[in-house]
């Protein structure tokens, strides 16, 4: 039998006031809030090796924050942590965003309380106990009053379900589980499927080496110039002067604080517009969408303008008049997420590059050592799959939590990812999502956004204590009325016109629903204003006595 002591020690090991599950820029922050500033106890797990979430597996060649993320891309709860990081490039590359994050685990101590390599298997709510039980993939048990699923937006990756990709034996890697080992593309044949942002930054740098590279592409993209450079020492310094209003200025313009235009296109001339186009395509980032002329992502004819500028542009810099014609996008400029690249169309330039259009020319088997398509065989050596991730909601439904009466999320989440402030899930007391479905999450700087959450988290979880109150919960009402807000918003936009992520039309059979809340700043309003009124919408449970 235990003793008092072993039993004693033996909760502490496994019994805890919050469980953090990702310990990626979200799950990094909530850890040391929680912790370090509400003094509660918090363990975190995550199935990766270190700190970093995303990047952690993010390591494809060429790999970069798709924006011009220095010094942005970055939290801001504290000015000395901001200060004391150099950023070295405007767009950062993976390795040192993940510097970045392994500098602020050393800075706040948080590897401490972190199981690494650890794969939550299992999470439930016990409605008796009001707390979340989770079990490891080891079988260890652990439980604790709040649940934060710091999953990541972009974590599930989507491998394409191509009848037969299995039979190619060669090398073969997904841009999302990228090896840690360095991965030489020397003298080799390799084939690329996939065009989004991480397709788009590898294709350029495996150029470079590989002997051929053959992209398959299903949509062709538009792709703005990132000019990424080096940063600069006023960069730097007017920053640090000005961090304060940076922070503010971030917060109110949707995270990032960019210039956004002020001018109505139809006050220019044609002519105006144009040279307008060239300018901000020189300057480079997103400035040609944002800078232009207000309302690119509303207005179908201004939008449809920037879209033949960007396509001239391809033209111009894509020598082989066919290839520029499969290059050609077709869709909204900026309604499948905005491409910054670093040479991408001018790699077509080269004599090691082909392309294939797989809706001219669709792929119909693979073999040990090539792919079909219905024109000819393309032998390679290695394949490089570029092909997405089950976004926003693939990663809350991969940890499948079990709320009240022990139903799944998959079960409630069969037909809408229904939720409220892109936080809460009715029938799932005291369970936070960070970045889930609902919340701006991937439209917004994600470090700041998750400090957002997090924070109001915190504010939950006092108002719970100072009131005697033992669970939070919210309403299949408060759910409808939110999607309603997230659809309305949406339908004021372009996004919903085109097939992308955003939507879930990326995985076969995924529920269509726009997964985001495009008005970052009005957002965090809501959530602040929420707190402020104490919680009204959502109901809570008296605590149950210890036992
Ligand atoms: O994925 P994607 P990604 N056959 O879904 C194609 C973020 N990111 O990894 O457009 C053939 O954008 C698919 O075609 P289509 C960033 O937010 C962030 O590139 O669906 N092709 C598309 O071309 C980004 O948006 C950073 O028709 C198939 C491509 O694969 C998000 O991650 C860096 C296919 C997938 O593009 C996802 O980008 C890089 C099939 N069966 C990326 N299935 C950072 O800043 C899919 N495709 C962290």
């Amino acid at each position: 039998m235990q003793t008092q002591n072993a039993q004693d020690e033996e909760a502490a090991m496994t019994s805890f006031d919050a469980i953090v599950v990702g310990a990626g820029v979200g799950g990094m922050y909530a850890l040391h809030y929680l912790r370090d500033e509400l003094g509660l106890r918090v363990r975190g797990f995550d199935g990766a090796s270190d700190v970093g979430g995303t990047w952690w597996y993010n390591r494809y060649p060429g790999a970069r924050v798709d924006a011009p993320s220095s010094p942005f891309y970055a939290y801001t709860f504290s000015e000395d942590l901001a200060k004391e990081w150099s950023w070295t490039e405007t767009q950062s590359t993976s390795d040192q965003v993940r510097a970045y994050l392994e500098h602020v685990a050393d800075r706040f101590d948080l590897r401490k309380d972190i199981a690494f390599e650890t794969w939550v298997d299992e999470t439930f709510f016990d409605e008796r106990t009001q707390r979340w039980n989770i079990r490891t993939r080891d079988g260890s048990e652990y439980s604790a009053r709040f649940l934060i699923c710091a999953v990541g937006a972009l974590f599930v990756a989507h491998r394409p379900n191509y009848p037969g990709i299995d039979d190619f034996t060669g090398e073969c890697y997904h841009t999302g589980r990228w090896p840690h080992d360095p991965v030489s593309f020397a003298g080799k044949r390799v084939g690329v499927i996939g065009t989004g942002s991480s397709g788009i930054q590898a294709i350029p740098e495996i150029a470079k080496t590989a002997a051929h590279v053959t992209v398959f592409q299903r949509t062709a993209q538009y792709a703005l110039p990132a000019r990424n450079r080096p940063m600069t020492d006023a960069e730097r310094g007017a920053f640090e002067a000005d961090w304060q209003d940076h922070c503010m200025s971030m917060r109110r313009r949707g995270g990032w604080p960019f210039a956004t235009s002020k001018f109505k296109a139809d006050e220019a001339t044609a002519e105006e517009r144009q040279a307008r186009y060239e300018e901000m395509w020189a300057l480079g980032g997103m400035n040609l969408m944002i800078n232009s002329y207000v309302g690119a992502i509303v207005d179908a004819d201004l939008n449809n303008e920037i879209s033949d500028f960007v396509r001239n542009k391809i033209r111009q810099i894509v020598k082989d008049p066919i290839t520029a014609e499969k290059l050609m996008p077709d869709y909204h400029i900026g309604t499948k997420r905005i491409i910054l690249d670093n040479g991408y169309f001018e790699t077509y330039n080269r004599d090691n590059v082909s392309l294939v259009d797989l809706n001219a020319d669709p792929i119909q088997s693979f073999s040990a050592d090539g792919v079909s398509t219905q024109s000819q065989d393309h032998p390679i050596d290695m394949l490089v799959l570029a092909t997405g991730y089950d976004a926003v909601s693939g990663s809350m439904l991969h940890l499948n939590p079990r709320g009240r009466q022990g139903v799944p999320l998959q079960q409630k989440w069969a037909e809408r990812f229904d939720n409220h402030l892109g936080i809460t899930v009715a029938g799932f007391p005291n369970m936070f999502m960070i970045h889930g479905p609902g919340s701006p999450g991937v439209f917004f700087t994600m470090p700041l956004g998750a400090e957002l959450q997090v924070q109001w988290v915190g504010e939950c979880i006092r108002h719970l204590d100072g009131n005697g109150h033992g669970t939070i919960e919210t309403t299949p009402s408060a759910e409808e009325a939110w999607d309603e807000q997230i659809q309305r918003i949406a339908n004021k936009t372009l996004y919903p016109r085109t097939n992308s992520w955003y939507l879930g039309a990326n995985i076969p059979g995924k529920p269509r629903q726009f997964l985001g809340h495009l008005a970052g700043s009005q957002y965090f309003d809501q959530l602040t204003a929420t707190a402020d009124g104490g919680f009204e919408a959502f109901v809570f449970e008296p605590a149950v006595a210890e036992t």
